[in-house]
């Protein structure tokens, strides 16, 4: 696969969509060690590496480290397209693909993700990182698809706000001004992925279908990057103050 056009794209708007790059075959591989996840490890996982609609406490919202929960999610990590995509995104041959997490949203009751930028969360200096995210369902404006903010990826990290919301606990405090950086609808195939950067904001709408949107998205950073401890400690309190709240 030629991946100039996708960079090009990435670069310019802080995000780029790739059709097709699983088959049937490889989301029905997915799909069944998903089940399993779901079903017989979710429960047993510890607070704050799986999260539950609040509407509807049996429904996952979130799931992280999925690459340790099995092979299908584990070679995700080692995906040729993946790969090479995120060394060709930040010219950096050495770069691996980091952590593997989950995005469910439930017919009717999946809720809405609160505008954000990853990096407020990840603390990454120089912003050389990205989420891969992998659509397990088609992804369509009622559903409550990933939509980003075109061109925000150069704004730098923007102040945010708790959100009060369990799992996405931070909201951009103003949402860039969007007919400067209008919001672009992400719509997917199964099996289509996106790429969007750190810094780029985003947010998703509440899944008003009776279908669920179910999404992987797989987490990398350039070997040029650190995250800054500091401000990664005082983020992470931040998220251990929404726990405590809502215990
Ligand atoms: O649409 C969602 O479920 C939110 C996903 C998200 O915030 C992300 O992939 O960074």
């Amino acid at each position: 696969m030629q991946f100039r056009d996708i960079v090009d794209r990435y670069q310019e708007d802080g995000f780029a969509i790739v059709r097709g790059v699983f088959d049937a075959e490889a989301l029905g591989t997915i799909d069944s060690a998903l089940d399993v996840v779901v079903h017989e490890i979710a429960p047993k996982m510890p607070k704050g590496e799986v999260y539950y609609e609040e509407a509807d406490t049996q429904s996952i919202k979130s799931m992280f480290r999925m690459e340790d929960h099995g092979e299908a999610f584990l070679s995700l990590l080692r995906h040729p397209v993946l790969l090479g995509l995120a060394r060709a995104v930040f010219d950096d041959p050495a770069m691996d693909l980091g952590t593997v997490m989950y995005f469910g949203k439930a017919a009717r009751s999946g809720s809405l993700t609160p505008p954000h930028q990853d990096n407020f969360y990840q603390c990454f200096e120089p912003p050389e990182a990205m989420r891969i995210t992998i659509a397990m369902d088609a992804s369509t404006a009622d559903n409550g698809p990933l939509t980003c903010q075109r061109g925000t990826h150069l704004l730098g990290v923007l102040p945010h706000r708790p959100s009060d919301v369990l799992g996405f606990s931070q909201v951009l405090d103003q949402v860039p001004d969007p007919t400067r950086y209008p919001d672009v609808e992400i719509c997917l195939e199964p099996g289509d992925i996106c790429i969007h950067a750190t810094n780029t904001v985003h947010h998703s709408g509440p899944n008003r279908t009776d279908h669920p949107r179910r999404q992987l998205a797989v987490e990398c950073s350039s070997t040029r990057v650190r995250q800054n401890q500091s401000l990664l400690a005082e983020r992470r309190e931040a998220v251990a103050r929404l726990h405590r709240k809502h215990q």
